[in-house]
């Protein structure tokens, strides 16, 4: 296997496959013996919710137990705890959401779960703590004053963060967006919208996302495009890898068993950045699937397995894919290396550029043949040839 930072949350694996029309098709799985099989397949971190180590009602000395036992498991196999989150969807009080439940009583509990867990990413040595805030939403639209909802979601969120700088954590927080379910609409529902409502809060520096491969699909989008301008705003602090049919209910399948193509993309972004250079992706390829329902444990570890296998293909097709001339030679043509000179000289004024007396052949620049086909055949040689 490559040397790439591979990392998993301890709810995927840990899926005991029960969904909303049938039960558990496996067993609960011990999270630290979870840990140890992780890092005999050639994991690098690991990643939680609380509730996923240990149950919403423990008293703090279970709480504390079962902490224990994880950090044990860390230690002794050196897999990191890159991401920590909180579950604030699974028990019944939350089902109006957390930070922006209709009920104050609600969100002021939800707030003091949350930042409690922010405590616990920090003792754990988290860089990351990821919220996804599956309730927040409605499934009516009349539930909710929407614009009270906004307000009150973006506090919640302020308010984390600022208890982060308040207590010096080195954490920043990585929202992740979902277009609905288990909501009808969910706030923040894509990339862009979760990035305007960042730029609203005082405490924004240290808020960015956690975009997953399935979320940005099922609304439709693309997961590449939502990457790029995340990297673009600076946001890019995490990433849910896997793998997803176009929109329909949110699959987690293994990363590339979904949309192929746009998988081998995605790789190619992350592994070999933009083609004019600009930010990268430093952070672990973290990887967010659910074992398919129909696998039993053997199952469990393989398909974990198959989501490390699937990166290391196509990052290796992807570097080779740049590496090839005829692939240089394309993106000239096309003009992808043009794309990253500015429009305006520099130094120009808008003044001095209105003035110029520069002419265009509108029809000759109309019948530029840019390549991008026979470009995009390239991709898909290096992809299955
Ligand atoms: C939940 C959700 C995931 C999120 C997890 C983080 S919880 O499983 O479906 O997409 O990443 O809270
Ligand atoms: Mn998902
Ligand atoms: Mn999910
Ligand atoms: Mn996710």
């Amino acid at each position: 296997m490559s040397d790439i930072k591979y990392s998993f949350g301890l709810w995927t694996i840990g899926w005991n496959a029960q969904d909303p029309f049938g039960a558990a098709t496996r067993p609960a799985l011990d999270p630290a013996e979870s840990v140890r099989k992780l890092a005999d397949l050639g994991a690098w971190g690991f990643t939680f919710h609380d509730n996923d180590v240990f149950p919403f009602d423990a008293d703090d000395s279970a709480r504390q137990q079962h902490i224990d036992s994880v950090k044990k498991a860390a230690e002794e196999t050196g897999l990191v705890c890159e991401m920590v989150t909180t579950n604030t969807f699974t028990h019944p009080v939350f089902k109006d959401g957390a930070f922006t439940s209709n009920n104050r009583q609600v969100r002021r509990f939800g707030l003091r779960k949350v930042l409690r867990n922010v405590d616990l990413a920090a003792e754990m040595g988290a860089s990351t703590f990821v919220m996804w805030g599956g309730r927040e939403g409605t499934e009516y639209d009349n539930s909710k004053d929407l614009a009270s909802a906004h307000a009150r979601y973006a506090e919640g969120i302020d308010t984390v963060a600022a208890y982060i700088k308040s207590q010096g954590y080195d954490l920043k927080v990585a929202l992740e967006p979902k277009p609905n379910e288990p909501r009808g609409d969910i706030f923040a529902p894509t990339i862009g919208h979760a990035i305007a409502l960042i730029d609203t809060l005082d405490n924004g520096d240290i808020v960015g996302l956690n975009p997953e491969t399935g979320h940005e699909q099922m609304a439709g989008l693309n997961y590449t495009h939502g990457l790029a301008l995340a990297l673009y705003c600076g946001k890019l602090f995490h990433i849910d890898l896997n793998g997803q049919h176009g929109p329909k209910f949110d699959q987690d399948l293994v990363f590339g068993h979904g949309d192929l193509l746009s998988a081998f993309f995605t790789a190619d972004l992350l592994e070999n950045g933009f083609p004019n250079g600009g930010p990268r992706y430093e952070g672990p390829r973290h990887f967010d699937y659910k074992p398919s329902r129909t696998e039993y444990l053997d199952g469990v570890w393989e398909s974990a397995k198959a989501n490390m296998a699937t990166y290391d293909l196509l990052a290796a097709k992807a570097a080779a894919y740049r590496a090839d001339s005829e692939v240089q030679a394309a993106f000239e043509h096309a003009g992808i290396f043009e794309l990253g000179e500015s429009t305006l000289a520099e130094g120009e004024t808008i003044e001095q550029f209105l003035a110029s007396d520069e002419t265009y052949d509108v029809d000759a620049l109309a019948e530029r043949d840019y390549g991008l086909v026979k470009l995009h055949q390239l991709a898909l040689k290096h992809l299955i040839g």
